[in-house]
């Protein structure tokens, strides 16, 4: 099989999909990964997400990106911002898969090695001579390491995006399709396809745009986005 540049979006504690995804994918070593963020949260077993791309890290040629639920719980984590609780995100779920999911964010029940991976193993960004890879979206006029990390992390997709000076393709999830569609604006493309909100989880395919869908319950469905 030759090498292939596959974008993973949004997981959001959604380790069944995520399985059935990888199953349907059928990643090798030849291929390389670009995980886009958001693995806890929302979904019923963020634990069970981190304990799988840990495994996926030292298996396959990946890239993770921190998405603003990551990094929120890192710093959190960290003492960098004074959290305790989920309310901030006006969410009313907690971290579920660490304990029973109560708002408490459970510090206590994670587990070294995730830390690890959130804080080490994870980027804010990535980058290749055709593509720019971030959570949230980056300024038009703005290479990626000049960026402000909380605009990488937290700016949602809009019409008024303008296409990266620099030619390059923006790749980012965070910006939830409620469609279940991959959003494909020609010069920036979503692949935020509200897992979190019961709809897909995507993997496409940068060099095929052949792009694989799974949902909570595991279900696959397959398309060509161009
Ligand atoms: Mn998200």
């Amino acid at each position: 099989m030759a090498h292939r540049l596959l974008a993973i979006g949004d997981i959001h504690g959604h380790s069944v999909a995520l399985d059935s995804l990888l199953s349907a994918v059928r990643p090798d070593e030849t291929d390389q990964l670009v995980f886009l963020g958001d693995y806890v949260h929302r979904g019923p077993d963020s634990k069970a997400v981190i304990d799988r791309l840990i495994q996926i890290n030292s298996t396959y040629n990946s890239i993770f990106l921190r998405g603003n639920h990551d990094i929120t719980l890192l710093e959190a984590w960290q003492g960098k911002i004074d959290l305790t609780t989920w309310e901030y995100l006006a969410d009313e779920v907690g971290l579920t898969g660490y304990d029973s999911g109560e708002m408490e964010i459970p510090f206590h029940a994670v587990p070294e090695a995730h830390w690890h991976f959130l804080e080490s193993a994870c980027r804010d960004y990535w980058e290749t001579d055709d593509y720019i890879f971030v959570h949230g979206g980056i300024p038009a006029s703005v290479n990626p390491a000049e960026a402000d990390p909380d605009y990488l992390y937290w700016t949602k997709l809009n019409s008024a995006v303008r296409p990266h000076e620099s030619g390059r393709t923006v790749i980012c999830g965070h910006s939830s399709q409620e469609s279940g569609e991959i959003a494909d604006l020609g010069h920036t493309i979503c692949i935020d396809t509200a897992i979190s909100k019961e709809k897909w989880l995507t993997c496409l395919s940068l060099d095929t745009w052949d792009y694989w869908q799974t949902d909570p319950d595991g279900n696959l469905r397959t398309g060509l986005l161009r």
